[in-house]
């Protein structure tokens, strides 16, 4: 592409998207929501049982595995379609089978409910996942799938409206 018209059209591009533009924010609300989930260092447990976003809201979520952790355990973060949390934590468990399943799928069960998800994050490792909440209000479940896990590693993300 001619390098002139490469910059004409990002021109219009930054034009295009001004910041309220972006995300929809109505006035008064923050634009983004930002919230920090940390794994206990030494309790199979997060620190965050339950957090509030709006529907359709753009949402920073950072799972931190934290350096000083005792129990030195993997953790991720799945975030899930509401209502099925035992069936990914019962699907996490079982695909342990699979010897790829901690080392490149990253202990994330195959199935259609996980809508967004972290790497496997050792000890002093912390990822930021970018996203839109869902437009549907609801209860969505966030879990750590790392086998065995699930059953105490798990919160709420309310969507409401
Ligand atoms: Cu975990």
């Amino acid at each position: 592409m001619d390098l002139r018209i490469f910059f004409i059209s990002l021109t219009c591009v930054s034009a295009l998207i001004g910041p309220g533009v972006l995300w929809g924010a109505e006035e008064g609300e923050p634009v983004v929501s930002e919230i920090t989930i940390t794994a206990h260092n030494s309790e199979l447990r997060f620190d965050t049982e339950k957090f509030t976003v709006k529907a359709g809201q753009k949402v920073k979520l950072t799972l931190v595995n934290p350096a000083d952790s005792i129990n030195l355990q993997p953790h991720n973060l799945l975030i899930i379609e509401p209502g099925t949390l035992a069936e990914i934590g019962t699907a996490a468990n079982a695909e342990l089978a699979d010897p790829s399943f901690l080392s490149d799928r990253h202990a994330v069960p195959t199935s259609n409910y996980v809508i967004h998800h972290t790497k496997l994050l050792l000890p002093g490792e912390s990822e930021t996942l970018e996203f839109v909440a869902p437009t549907f209000a609801g209860d969505y479940p966030f879990l750590c799938s790392y086998p065995g896990h699930w059953s105490v590693m798990h919160g709420i993300m309310v969507v409401e409206n």
